[in-house]
C-alpha cells in the first residue's frame, strides 16, 4: 500500500489519485451486446441457453413460484433467520420514515401548485449470485420497493447448481411478499427485464449491483430502451479518515471488509500521523491471514493507498475530492467534521461504527454511488422507487392574476398559440 503526503501532492496529482482505475470494458462490450440482442429476439430460449452455458443448469421453468420459495425458505437456520428479521425491521423502519407528503402551495391567489408521489409501477431487482450471494442486497432493494408501493417487483438472481436459489434469498422473498424469483443472472437478466420475455415481465427501472457484464448491460439498455437504472455502478470503495484517537486494528478491519468484496475494490486510509498508517498496515498483515477471501483482499489492498495529512480538515478536503462510496470517520472528534462533508455516499461516525453495520443491518441502504459519482448521485432510498408528479389548479381569480404575465412571456418568446390559450379564457 503506497503512502502519499498530502502537502507534497500537486492539484493534478490529487486529481490523478482520485481517479478510479476503471477497467476498459470494450473487451466485454461486444459480448454483452450479443447477449442483450439474443434475449431481445429469442426471449426465454436464449435465457435457458445462457443458464446452461453460464450456470451449468438446465431449466424448464425459468422461475421459482411461491410454493417452491416457501419450501426452500423453510430450510433457513434459526440464527440467520433471526438476523434477517432484525435487519429487515431496521431497514424497513429507516426507509418508512423517508415517506413524506408536500403541502399545496398557493403561489398567487387562485393559483395552486403541489406535488404527489407515485410508485414506479414495474421495477426489476437484480440480486447477484457470483462469488458471493447477497441476501442483504435483496433487503436493501426489496424493502423500499415494497414500501413505495411498486405494483410489480421482478426479481432476477442466477440459479445455483441445483437450479434453485439459496434459503436466505428465499426467506427474504417470503418476508417481502415476493412470490416469484426468476432464475436468470448476468447481462441476460438485465436484458430480460428491459425487453421482457415470455416469462420475465418488462420493467421501467432496473436496480442492483453486479459484475462488469451486468453493469455494461445496464448501461446498454438504458440508452437502447426506455428503461431507467438506479445509478452507474463501479467497484466498491471505502475511505477511512483517522486521527490519533483511532484504533489501527479497527481501521484495518474496515479496510479489509471492503477489500474482500473484489480485487478491484479500493480502500483508502487518510491519517493525521505516520504511526497510525504504519500500525494499520501491520494490523492488515495480521488480520488478512485468517480471511477465507484473503487472495481477493490482498489484491485490493495492493491497489489501494494511504494519504498523510496535517489535520482532519485537510483530510476532509481530500475525501471530498475523492468522493468515496463509504466514508468512515475514525475519530472521537467527528462532530465538527460533519458540516465539512460534501461528497460521500454514506458516512460512518466514530470508532464504534463499522461500515459492516450499514452493509447489513443498521437501517441505511448499502446501494451507493461509487467511482466518484457521490459528487452528484445519492444512494438508493424510498425516493428511488417513486416519481413526483406536479399538479396545478387555477380559478377564475387565479387566471386574472396570472394571465397577463403568461401573455407577455409567450409574446416575448414568439409563441402566439401559448398566449392565445390564456387570452381565449380571459375573454369569456
Ligand atoms: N459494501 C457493499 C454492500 C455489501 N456488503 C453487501 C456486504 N454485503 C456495498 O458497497
Ligand atoms: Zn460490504
Amino acid at each position: 500500500m503506497k503512502t502519499y503526503s498530502y502537502k507534497d501532492l500537486s492539484k493534478q496529482q490529487i486529481e490523478e489519485i482520485c481517479l478510479r482505475q476503471l477497467e476498459d470494458d470494450s473487451s466485454i462490450q461486444d459480448r454483452v451486446k450479443h447477449i442483450v440482442e439474443r434475449v431481445k429476439t429469442e426471449g426465454d430460449i436464449a435465457l435457458r441457453d445462457y443458464a446452461q452455458q453460464f450456470d451449468q443448469v438446465s431449466l424448464t421453468q425459468l422461475y421459482l413460484d411461491a410454493a417452491e420459495i416457501e419450501i426452500i425458505a423453510a430450510g433457513i437456520p434459526s440464527a440467520e433467520k433471526e438476523a434477517i428479521d432484525i435487519a429487515y425491521a431496521n431497514i424497513k423502519t429507516f426507509h418508512a420514515a423517508q415517506s413524506s407528503s408536500e403541502s399545496k402551495i398557493e403561489t398567487m391567489p387562485g393559483v395552486t401548485c403541489w406535488r404527489e408521489s407515485r410508485a414506479i409501477e414495474r421495477v426489476g431487482l437484480y440480486i447477484p449470485g457470483g462469488t458471493a450471494v447477497l441476501p442483504s442486497t435483496f433487503l436493501m432493494l426489496g424493502i423500499p420497493a415494497v414500501l413505495a408501493g411498486c405494483k410489480e417487483i421482478v426479481v432476477c438472481s442466477p440459479p445455483q447448481k441445483d437450479g434453485k436459489t439459496n434459503c436466505y434469498l428465499a426467506y427474504c422473498a417470503l418476508k417481502l411478499g415476493i412470490d416469484r424469483i426468476y432464475l436468470v443472472g448476468g447481462a441476460q437478466a438485465v436484458a430480460a427485464m428491459a425487453y421482457g420475455t415470455e416469462s420475465v415481465p418488462k420493467v421501467y427501472k432496473i436496480f442492483g449491483p453486479g459484475n462488469r457484464y451486468v453493469t455494461q448491460a445496464k448501461q446498454l439498455i438504458q440508452s437502447a430502451t426506455m428503461t431507467a437504472i438506479d445509478m452507474p455502478a463501479g467497484p466498491s470503495e471505502v475511505l477511512v479518515l483517522a486521527d490519533e484517537t483511532a484504533n489501527p486494528a479497527y481501521i484495518a478491519s474496515d479496510l479489509l471488509a471492503q477489500a474482500e468484496h473484489g480485487t478491484d475494490s479500493q480502500t483508502i486510509l487518510v491519517a493525521t500521523s505516520k504511526e497510525i498508517i504504519e500500525n494499520t498496515l501491520k494490523q492488515i498483515e495480521l488480520q488478512i491471514q485468517d480471511l477465507p477471501r484473503k487472495d481477493i483482499a490482498a489484491k485490493a489492498i495492493e491497489n489501494s493507498y494511504a494519504v498523510l495529512v496535517d489535520n482532519l480538515e485537510q483530510g476532509m478536503e481530500f475525501s471530498n475530492a475523492y468522493a468515496p462510496e463509504h466514508l468512515i470517520l475514525s475519530t472521537t472528534g467527528f462532530e465538527p467534521l460533519i458540516p465539512l462533508i460534501y461528497n460521500a455516499g454514506s458516512v460512518f461516525l466514530g470508532n464504534l461504527t463499522p461500515e459492516s453495520a450499514g452493509d447489513y443491518a443498521s437501517g441505511t441502504n448499502h446501494t451507493l454511488p461509487t467511482s466518484g459519482f457521490a459528487k452528484a448521485y445519492s444512494g438508493v432510498s424510498l425516493d428511488s422507487f417513486l416519481k413526483k408528479i406536479t399538479f396545478q389548479h387555477i380559478t377564475e381569480q387565479g387566471l386574472t392574476n396570472i394571465g397577463r404575465t403568461v401573455e407577455v412571456l409567450a409574446q416575448a418568446e414568439g409563441l402566439q398559440a401559448h398566449k392565445n390559450a390564456i387570452t381565449i379564457r380571459l375573454k369569456s
